[in-house]
């Protein structure tokens, strides 16, 4: 109970249990391992990183945006709009309070650019249930390659809190079966 103060003043003096001791060893080791892992994996496992980042203001992130979305989009949603990029082109997801604007539909087994960025809070793009998470940054434009491997809707949640509404921020990715030809 810490109510009171130590019956030995100079308490840290006192040698450490050993529970204690092999416990802080453990820890540090374990961190250590993590520590390098995450310099290994940069390089191996199938992981979704983002090695490509870029400085961009919040104006020019959104100015992207907005052309990318006068240019495909193919419907609305609630008044969001529904963007159908072309395969292989890039593609702009932009996360402010508090929504991921705008939704995005790829084809399943075409492959994208897909580059995230926030106009204003530090935000965290995850997407469900795949559980792909990234930290989003005012200021910087992150860009990945994703290759959808299954159609379906896909929600993205905000799990870097951001505010009163973080639990409304949320978005849309829909994955389509690529059309066969004729
Ligand atoms: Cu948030």
């Amino acid at each position: 109970m810490a109510i009171f103060p130590p019956a030995e003043r100079i308490w840290w003096h006192q040698p450490i249990h050993r529970v204690e001791l092999v416990w802080i060893i453990v820890a540090f080791l374990w961190g250590l391992v993590m520590f390098f892992m995450m310099i290994y994996w940069h390089a191996v496992g199938r992981q979704n990183l983002s090695n490509e980042t870029y400085r961009t203001t919040p104006e020019a992130y959104a100015a992207k945006t907005q052309a990318m979305i006068d240019k495909y989009q193919v419907r609305d949603n609630n008044g969001i709009p529904v963007v159908k990029p072309p395969a292989g082109s890039d593609v702009y997801l932009l996360g402010r309070v508090w929504m991921w604007y705008p939704q995005l539909e790829f084809e399943k087994g075409q492959s994208y650019r897909l580059h995230l960025s926030s106009l204003d809070l530090q935000h965290g793009f995850s997407l469900q249930p795949v559980n792909l998470n990234l930290q989003v940054h005012p200021g910087y434009e992150m860009v990945l390659t994703i290759t959808p491997t299954s159609a379906g809707e896909f929600g993205i949640v905000c799990n870097e809190y951001c505010g009163l509404g973080h639990h409304t921020m949320t978005g849309k990715i829909y994955v389509v079966e690529r059309p066969t030809g004729p």
